[in-house]
């Protein structure tokens, strides 16, 4: 068994003269793997005139053209996978920008690297053996669920998994089985808070809660501070994305001065967005990140939209691997609704499917208790205005139904006046955020 501070000491505390060594062999050994393995990079690289060889300090990594969202969607389902078909041992899927979904293809040892990393992650939290972990993330494609149980169960942990939604029994099992951490989306955290003290519930003295692993969602100092005093907790932030690994790329430690990102597997920078140039540690950016080890679907320079910065300084707890701040927002268009990603490019695909509407829509997002709300409005086409027999009942939940189909998620379909929708000259206005300054 583990003891001390640290999951593994030798690599988290490495000075970084080291860790840059470790990165170039393995930024390397990566990206010929991508070469002789992937038609995608090496058509990529060859476009450029690039050669693995080429790659000789860590800097040389500009020289690498980026990957994109739309690569892994215009490549759907394995055409992004390096390995032999049958090396493939798990799938999950994340939310892509129209129908197709992005799909993550793990070997057995992308597996080990990531149950390695999430037991690493919930370690840095203070979670050990002893502990018994709820995971409220949701289990199946989503990696929220099966990412955290890999963790735990490296760890040697208890692990009760919840998964998502009716939120009453979670709280009975949390208290019931006598969760010491929670692991869930932060407005998750909000909700059953909320929920405990509707039902005249003190969640400091029903719960033995002391730790919560939040991540999934950007989420403010505000809602950390009262997800802390209402659960009676100590939150702490990770990151991660379905593209990498799922959650486990970064976590804070007690600090909680920044995410630690495990450079031992990947490569972080900070690009301006708009120019693609690469930013100096300390500068706010867009996180683009480059997989070092991975074999099922390994990710060079993959531009991840979210904006963070990077520290590289050695953290007071004496890890010296780099630290991305918060995640403050998107370079796209992405929503986070209910912990779901979910892009308005889904939405308009799947109005698009029902010739009875007309192609304007709009999104409305709010929080007006701790969870959110997702309402789709559409307008009918004069056409089936004006048909008697339509049954406008019967479309929306049709509607309804092909939205949650594409998105992963409910949404409250209105169907709303001909007309009634804004119209705009220019760019069309397509999402209402009322979340904003609610968080
Ligand atoms: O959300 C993985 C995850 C699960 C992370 C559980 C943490 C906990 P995706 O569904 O692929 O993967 O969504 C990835 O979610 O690009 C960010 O925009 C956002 N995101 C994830 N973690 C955070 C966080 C999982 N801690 C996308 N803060 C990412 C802010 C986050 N945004």
């Amino acid at each position: 068994m583990v003891a001390g501070k640290y999951w593994n000491q030798k690599i988290e505390t490495m000075p970084r003269t080291d860790i840059q060594k470790t990165q170039l062999e393995k930024l390397k050994e990566q990206v010929k793997y991508c070469y002789e393995n992937s038609s995608f990079y090496r058509r990529k690289f060859d476009e450029v005139g690039l050669k693995p060889e080429d790659i000789k300090t860590l800097d040389d990594i500009v020289k690498i053209p980026f990957t994109l969202k739309s690569d892994l969607r215009d490549s759907y389902p394995y055409g992004m996978v390096t390995t032999k078909p049958e090396e493939i041992v798990e799938i999950h899927a994340s939310s892509g920008t129209t129908g197709n979904p992005i799909v993550g293809s793990y070997t057995k040892s992308d597996m080990d690297m990531w149950s390695e990393l999430m037991a690493r992650c919930m370690y840095t939290t203070g979670a050990r053996p002893q502990d018994i972990i709820h995971v409220s993330y949701g289990y199946g494609l989503f990696t929220g669920g099966l990412g955290m149980h890999y963790g735990v169960q490296k760890l040697g942990a208890r692990v009760v998994p919840a998964s998502g939604g009716n939120t009453e029994r979670q709280i009975k099992l949390m208290k019931d089985l006598g969760a010491t951490i929670l692991a869930c989306t932060p407005s998750f955290a909000v909700y059953l808070a909320e929920t405990m003290v509707k039902e005249g519930l003190d969640p400091k003295k029903e719960l033995k809660v002391k730790k919560g692993i939040f991540g999934a969602e950007p989420w403010s100092n505000k809602i950390r501070e009262r997800i802390e005093a209402e659960l009676g907790l100590d939150a702490y932030d990770i990151y991660g994305l379905t593209e990498l690994c799922g959650p486990g790329v970064s976590i804070e430690c007690e600090e909680h001065d920044g995410l630690h990102v495990w450079e031992d597997h990947f490569i972080v920078e900070t690009i301006n967005p708009d120019t693609g140039e690469q930013l100096a540690p300390g500068e706010e950016g867009e996180l683009v990140f480059t997989t070092l080890t991975k074999k099922g679907m390994p990710m060079l320079r993959y531009r991840t939209r979210d904006i963070s910065k990077v520290e590289t300084q050695t953290c007071k707890c004496g890890r010296t691997h780099a630290r991305m701040m918060r995640v403050t927002g998107r370079s796209d268009d992405m929503l986070i609704i209910r912990g779901v990603n979910v892009f308005p490019s889904q939405v308009e695909y799947a109005v698009m499917c029902f010739s009875e509407l007309a192609a304007q829509y709009l999104i409305v997002v709010d929080r007006p208790d701790a969870l959110d709300t997702f309402v789709v409005k559409v307008e009918l086409t004069e056409k089936a205005a004006n048909n008697p027999a339509l049954d406008v009942n019967a479309l929306k939940r049709e509607i309804g139904k092909k939205i949650s189909v594409v998105t992963g998620i409910s949404a409250d379909v209105q169907i709303v006046k001909s007309g009634e929708l804004p119209r705009t000259e220019g760019k069309a206005k397509r999402v209402v955020d009322l979340r904003k300054g609610k968080m």
